[in-house]
């Protein structure tokens, strides 16, 4: 950081997220204590030495009042932070309705919410409003801080309003976006009610991103077929504007994870999970506990796998670490209980007095038993129905390079498109494919694991995070800005 400050000059970059990449908790009137998380983001971006980075976004907490507002403001600034003030209401119909009830599950292919169509209109249209509200209010605060020359990064589904917000304050503000999930079919955002005015917004950014060439793909059908514009190699192409539409797959911080393998206090972790699981293959799923993840359908096919191959109960266990969120959201409930019931159910079948086949932690782990998880494990199960790209995939095969174990991934994340050839792909709904896959997986000749992993291992540490974000805020900057909006219908 330091050396890097010394340089003449550094572009600013405005970094544009739902979340801030701190947890705040009020300590008094005002008086905040913070704590970074260290995501994906975070490491991505202090790895680019060529930016200055700036966080624009909401806190994650409620606050009121001016004097705590004040307070929070300042105590962020040292962090680089800037944040955005949602009240409860606008959260509740912003974050919890519109993005997390209705972009959420459309994207990933889980269509559109079934309730009473005329309550449905009407709470959508509400949401909707919210929405819109919600994202001018995070363009508002960009615009106060920005500064001719800073180039502005907005994040995610929840912030597709945005790019067309800042244009109309300023034609020449550089803005680009990038969808973190699937950008789905479209014959599937087609059924979005507000279809048109979201392709619209995200149209008025210089450059729009996407994990993978088939989610760009599917954005510019969707911008050709309803929009009914032009799609050209480079983007889409409105009365002689161009969009910039490209794919650019997301890395993780791989030398954070190989680093940590080293220290002493991982090392010993490690030997107490070897001895903790003596005898036994382990086998790792990490997932937040959502419905895209496939935890039941994993859970289904290990116990098919479980209920075939009698010899390998009592010598695997499966380790599946679900973090709770979104736990207020009926649905979500409801995918914890059934959780819980599968497990109990194959624990009951195939356990013994001494031993239970499945481990299930409702909760997240920190950073360094990851780590040591990561490294243990023979088999990683990754099955999500659907999944943007899947970074967890990503962190288990930068811990493997000692043991080699196997990947088992979903055709269906985004990480499928580049650790395919090193891994198994599967179909998650089809329970006896994976079921068979395990197997395949603890049977595989050492040889084969080898082969496999080294092909994953170097994908993993060549395509980092820093490059990620390299490689979209330097083609953000190459593109031209073209002074013009065309006009809002
Ligand atoms: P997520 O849906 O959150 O991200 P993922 O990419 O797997 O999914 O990232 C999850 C992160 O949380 C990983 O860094 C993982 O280590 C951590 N994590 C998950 N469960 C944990 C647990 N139990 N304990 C501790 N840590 C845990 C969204 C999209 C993805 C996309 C990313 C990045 O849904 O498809 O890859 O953004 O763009």
């Amino acid at each position: 950081e330091e050396a890097a400050v010394a340089r003449p000059f550094r572009q600013r970059l405005l970094v544009v997220a739902n979340r801030l990449p701190v947890s705040a908790i009020r300590r008094g009137e005002d008086s905040w204590s913070l704590e970074v998380s260290a995501g994906g983001l975070v490491s991505a971006l202090l790895g680019v030495k060529e930016f200055e980075a700036r966080w624009i976004g909401w806190a994650g907490v409620n606050v009121p009042d001016r004097i705590g507002q004040k307070a929070l403001t300042k105590a962020l600034a040292e962090k680089r932070c800037i944040p955005v003030f949602l009240d409860e209401e606008i959260v509740h119909q912003y974050y919890n309705g519109y993005c997390n009830n209705i972009l959420w599950p459309l994207f990933h292919y889980l269509g559109l919410p079934q309730e009473d169509r005329l309550a449905t209109t009407r709470s959508f249209q509400s949401q909707f409003a919210a929405y819109k509200k919600a994202n001018q209010m995070f363009a508002d605060v960009v615009n106060a801080h920005y500064e001719e020359g800073d180039v502005v990064w907005c994040h995610d589904y929840h912030l597709m309003y945005l790019p067309e917000c800042l244009k109309k304050y300023n034609t020449k503000m550089k803005v680009g976006w990038f969808l973190h999930t699937p950008f789905p079919s479209s014959e599937i955002h087609r059924t979005l009610p507000s279809r048109s005015e979201l392709l619209r917004s995200v149209l008025a950014a210089d450059l729009v991103g996407f994990h993978t060439y088939d989610y760009a793909r599917h954005f510019v059908s969707a911008c050709t077929r309803i929009l009914g514009l032009e799609g050209t190699p480079e983007g889409v192409e409105d009365q002689g504007r161009l969009t910039r539409v490209a794919a650019f797959p997301i890395g993780i911080d791989s030398a954070r994870f190989i680093r940590a393998l080293e220290l002493r206090q991982v090392q010993e972790h490690i030997k107490e999970l070897k001895e903790r699981f003596a005898g036994r293959k382990v086998m790792l799923g990490v997932d937040r506990l959502d419905m895209i993840k496939g935890i039941p359908q994993k859970l289904l096919a290990f116990e098919k796998f479980l209920e075939e191959n009698p010899y390998w109960r009592g010598k695997v266990v499966l380790l599946q670490i679900a973090v709770p969120t979104r736990t207020d959201v009926p649905e979500y409930q409801k995918l914890t209980s059934q959780v819980h019931e599968i497990v109990g159910r194959i624990n009951g079948r195939f356990g013994t007095l001494t031993a239970v086949p499945i481990h299930h932690l409702d909760r997240s782990l920190d950073f360094h038993a990851l780590c040591a998880l990561y490294a243990v494990t023979d088999v990683a199960l990754v099955t999500s129905l659907r999944d943007g790209m899947n970074l967890v995939s990503y962190e288990f095969v930068a811990c493997q390079d000692a043991k080699k174990g196997v990947l088992i991934l979903s055709e269906f994340a985004g990480a499928a498109q580049s650790l395919g050839a090193g891994a198994i792909l599967v179909n998650p709904w089809n329970i006896i494919e994976v079921a068979a896959s395990i197997g395949q997986a603890l049977n595989m000749p050492a040889e084969e694991r080898e082969k496999r992993h080294c092909h994953n291992f170097h994908h993993v540490i060549m395509h980092t995070a820093q490059e990620w974000a390299e490689t979209f805020v330097s083609e953000l900057n190459d593109t031209v800005v073209e002074a013009q909006l065309r006009s809002s219908e």
